[in-house]
């Protein structure tokens, strides 16, 4: 790693050998247990974090509750600026940070630096939006009285965030609440610790420079129990959560317990439908990209290629002979395509699924298995496979986050394939390769795809900030990023003002005394 420059890029974001995992800005302490991060990368220590006790985590959520009371009276265009810094910030660091992002995670320099830039993007989105929290004023049924409704700061927000995108969804949720009025408690996952810290270490900085109080950024870290401590807190309004669908039901149930708002953002079950007017060569990129970017470990990456039967062998010729174009390797390295799994568990989950596509019946027909020997130490490295199969074997139902792909074959009207592309529990990103306006129309109606995200001619994942990013069914029906995304992280209220000297009653009701 030494020769990518990691250490220039650990220094720069202010990265220690141990790091206190614990901080509400500028002070940062830690009590508890020790996570290391190994990259799977080389397999090499990287530097240890303390974890968050449930003593350190009080002191956070009393700093949090106080920060929230003054960064709430500030005007939100105000708060927009220091978002506007933050992002500054950003474009500074993007490259150490997006080194940092690609060594920790194993994702490749290119997409780590996609991801620094998306929370660049939101940034900039967030900044617009800070003048742009905007509610509707309506016609009141009583003469002399005016509605209109506001939108005020919610509170303390608590983020659960997932190795994959280890910065950016932090951002994408931290960015619309600092301009919503609130404070954010971050816990990074325990497998990219590091990337929580270094993006602290930049939030910490701007608030510091602005004479800011504590607490307005603060991170906590260590595994499911410290969420825990959010999700029962009744101080936390909403607590948004990115991660699998087994995390996500258990976090729902506790925040609604106490009737919290959750955000969920879990699993998905990708498809491409791709039907006989499909542009092959489109649909390739489009397919390979979204199977094996990330290792295949995006919510949002191709887990389905639903072909139909009359241009099936040519799509599958195509894609499999993509497929022996792929470089595997060192993701700091440029010429390589697909980097390591995030970890040697993630690894057998992947072997595990390969082995279930055959016992219920598939055919594999790009060869997995892990790589060993040189360069590929960590054991984390595996080959993108494809296996054809059914929909309704229970492997290809479930979400396997690793690069395995699945060749379905429909025939007759896209109806049958949009049926296959629904039939799953999880509703996040789908699309469809068509040069067709009905295919593509219907796929895009009431009665077409039941995902979150809707594609025509472009693959299903690599989504856009500035559109609400979130799924339907056991994906969660979260929606983070752009849209009118920002409303959750707010509390709406609805004013009446009555300027005459009656009182007259609404619905016309008669009280005379
Ligand atoms: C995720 O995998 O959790 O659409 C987020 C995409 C990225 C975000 C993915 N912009 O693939």
């Amino acid at each position: 790693a030494q020769e990518f420059g990691i250490q220039d890029a650990l220094t720069a974001l202010g990265i220690k050998d141990i790091n206190e995992g614990t901080s509400t800005g500028s002070k940062s302490f830690s009590s508890g247990e020790i996570i290391e991060s190994i990259s799977p990368v080389d397999g090499v220590l990287i530097a240890k974090v303390k974890t968050t006790t449930k003593t350190d985590y009080e002191k956070v959520m009393d700093t949090a509750t106080s920060a929230f009371n003054a960064w709430r009276t500030k005007p939100a265009p105000q708060r927009g600026e220091i978002v506007r810094q933050f992002g500054n910030k950003l474009r500074e660091l993007k490259e150490p940070l997006g080194k940092l992002v690609s060594y920790e995670m194993g994702k490749s320099y290119q997409e780590g630096l996609g991801e620094v830039q998306e929370m660049i993007d939101i940034c900039d989105f967030a900044v617009g939006l800070s003048r742009q929290l905007h509610g509707l004023t309506m016609h009141s049924e009583r003469p002399g009285h005016r509605m209109y409704e506001q939108y005020h700061p919610l509170g303390p927000v608590g983020i659960i965030s997932a190795f994959n995108f280890p910065v950016a969804v932090w951002a994408w949720n931290t960015a619309l609440a600092w301009v919503c009025g609130d404070v954010c408690i971050w816990k990074p996952s325990e497998k990219t610790p590091l990337c929580g810290i270094a993006c602290q270490n930049i939030a910490a900085a701007v608030f510091k420079d602005n004479n800011l109080p504590e607490g307005i950024s603060c991170l906590i870290n260590g595994d499911y129990k410290v969420g825990e401590f959010m999700s029962h807190d009744g101080r936390i309004p909403l607590v948004s959560a990115t991660g699998s669908i087994r995390m996500g039901k258990i976090v729902a149930q506790a925040v609604a317990a106490r009737l919290g708002k959750s955000l969920l953002e879990l699993g998905g079950n990708n498809a491409i439908i791709v039907t006989p007017d499909a542009d092959i060569k489109m649909t390739v990129i489009g397919a390979v990209f979204g199977a094996v970017g990330t290792a295949g470990q995006r919510c949002t990456s191709t887990r389905r290629l639903i072909i139909h039967e009359s241009i099936y062998d040519k799509v599958k010729e195509a894609v499999t002979t993509a497929y022996k174009q792929l470089r595997i390797g060192n993701p700091l390295d440029e010429k390589n395509h697909v980097g390591p799994l995030i970890d040697t568990d993630a690894v057998k989950n992947y072997e595990q699924a390969l082995k279930k596509v055959v016992e219920e019946g598939g055919k594999v027909i790009v060869e997995g298995g892990v790589l060993e020997g040189k360069g590929f130490e960590s054991g984390c490295y595996v080959k993108p496979a494809i296996a054809e199969a059914e929909n309704s074997y229970d492997i290809v139902q479930h979400e396997t986050f690793g690069p395995v792909l699945y060749l379905l074959k429909y025939s007759g009207d896209v109806e049958n394939a949009i049926a296959i592309q629904n039939g799953v529990v999880q509703g996040l990103s789908s699309a469809i390769m068509t040069n067709n306006l009905r295919e593509a129309e219907r796929f895009l109606s009431a009665y077409g795809s039941d995902c979150g995200i809707a594609n025509v001619n472009i693959g299903t994942s690599g989504a856009e900030i500035g559109g609400a990013f979130g799924g339907e069914k056991e994906t969660g029906g979260g929606r983070e990023s752009g849209s009118d995304a920002w409303k959750v992280y707010m509390r709406r209220q609805t004013n009446t003002i009555n300027y005459t000297t009656e009182l007259p009653l609404a619905q016309g009701i008669k009280f005379d005394l």
